[in-house]
């Protein structure tokens, strides 16, 4: 009895240093990034900027209520300055960025009766040709500590 209690003893002991040796090779992995976000051509000093980050083509510009978009920040403008918007805790990933400048401050784009936007808006690419950028030309690279892009209030 007592040579068997030794020999598990001594077998609980070997499978704890294995342990403590793997945990102490692990590198923890980050997969944080930061994207920082500079928009420019901000025309009028009031209202709220709204940014949406996808990282789904089907989410991207959806006006379905119950796609959620990745990760959204608002930053109340009060000046013409050019501003930059830091989202941090970001899995790498691709993301497309949408954005838009809401002047009135009802949390929508407003638009006229063609559609069009009456508000200032952006996006992570230039406007496609008829209408706004599809989700693989304006996906940006989160990637390493920090990802930097600039947008243009349209
Ligand atoms: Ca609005």
């Amino acid at each position: 009895m007592k040579k068997i209690l030794i020999a598990m003893t001594a077998l609980l002991l070997s499978t704890h240093a294995m342990t403590e040796e793997a945990d102490a090779a692990e590198v923890a992995p980050s997969g944080q990034s930061t994207l920082e976000i500079t928009i420019t051509n901000i025309e009028n000093a009031k209202g709220i900027i709204h940014v949406s980050l996808q990282n789904s083509p089907d989410g991207w510009l959806s006006t379905d209520e119950d796609v959620k978009t990745f990760r959204d920040v608002s930053q109340e403008i009060t000046s013409t300055d050019d501003i930059v918007i830091v989202i941090d805790n970001l899995p790498e990933d691709g993301y497309a960025i949408s954005l838009f400048h809401d002047l009135d401050g009802d949390l929508e784009l407003d638009t006229n009766f063609i559609g069009y936007p009456k508000e200032p808006f952006g996006f992570s690419a230039p406007m496609g040709m008829t209408g706004p950028p599809k989700f693989d030309k304006a996906v940006v690279e989160v990637a390493g500590e920090k990802t930097s892009v600039e947008i243009k209030l349209n």
